[in-house]
């Protein structure tokens, strides 16, 4: 093995400076607010506060889809939280997520203002106010139910351990490399069998396991994510690729791709979404700065 490091651990961890790599700069051993800043509120019911990754863009997707279907309650807000640059670190970010991460939503069509954070939660939340994408049956939604907690726990290891150590790290570390390879690939391999026998992952219904699950495995096989898709041969999933290529031919996840995107194809990045027409517009207009 190459990259062979030595590193003896100290009896007490300390943190001392950043340690090189994208996002070292924002990064803290400590949870809270860093700058006193409030959030901007939009005329919607749902203000969402977000950027155009895979797990903010599950959420920008999954009321893309509800709004496709006529639920005028989920008109919303988007506001771009860059978090290159800390503000999800900002007061009135962290009063809603202590955890300093996007997606987070506030619904505030009910009497009090809810916040929901962690897209799984919010998926969740939108599926049962509007009671769809979650099927009703004890079977399916139960299915439903299984891979949506499958994709919580499985994408860390794509985004925080492959992505991490394949894309962002300072140096390639093989052994880290390996590890997560490994298991990326065997993730991919959970979704082709399964996908081989079922058209979506709960079954016959397209719902909020697949709207969860697309941005992160459907982005991967479609060569979205760390340009690994040559690295990790996602041509070998073909299962998975014919999903991914169904799901992305829905006007909805074209359209919630690209809210709150801040990378790729100018053409395909609106920074901020407040209206419908948003969409027609030119978007480079509506770059926000
Ligand atoms: N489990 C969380 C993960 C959210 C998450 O990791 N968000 C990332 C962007 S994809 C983030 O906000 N990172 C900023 C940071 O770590 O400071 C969810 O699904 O909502």
């Amino acid at each position: 093995m190459t990259n062979e490091i030595e590193y003896t651990p100290p009896k007490v961890w300390t943190w001392e400076k950043p340690n090189g790599g994208d996002f070292a700069g924002i990064n803290r051993p400590t949870a809270g607010a860093r700058v006193d800043k409030e959030l901007p509120v939009g005329r919607h019911p749902l203000q969402l506060y977000s950027m155009g990754t895979p797990n903010g863009v599950k959420v920008t997707i999954m009321l893309e889809e509800l709004l496709e279907l006529g639920h005028s309650g989920a008109e919303y807000d988007a506001w771009l939280v860059r978090i290159g640059d800390g503000g999800q670190f900002n007061s009135g970010f962290v009063a809603l997520n202590p955890n300093s991460k996007i997606p987070v939503l506030q619904d505030r069509s009910t009497p009090n203002p809810i916040r929901v954070f962690e897209s799984g939660s919010i998926l969740l939340y939108l599926a049962e106010k509007f009671n769809t994408f979650l099927p009703h049956d004890l079977v399916t939604r139960t299915e439903t139910m299984n891979w949506l907690f499958w994709q919580m726990s499985s994408a860390p290891y794509l985004g925080g351990g492959f992505g991490h150590f394949y894309a962002y790290a300072p140096k390639k570390f093989e052994y880290a490399i390996d590890r997560f390879s490994m298991e990326v690939k065997r993730q991919l391999d959970v979704l082709d069998q399964h996908l081989a026998n079922n058209e979506f992952m709960s079954g016959h219904d397209y719902t909020i396991a697949d709207i969860s699950i697309f941005p992160w495995y459907g982005g991967l096989v479609l060569g979205w994510l760390y340009e690994a898709g040559e690295f990790l041969s996602v041509h070998q999933y073909k299962n998975v690729r014919r999903w991914a290529d169904t799901v992305y031919a829905r006007p909805a996840v074209k359209r919630g791709r690209m809210v709150n995107q801040v990378r790729g194809d100018l053409s395909q990045q609106l920074h901020e979404r407040h209206e419908a027409s948003d969409f027609d517009t030119k978007t480079q207009d509506k770059l926000v700065k």
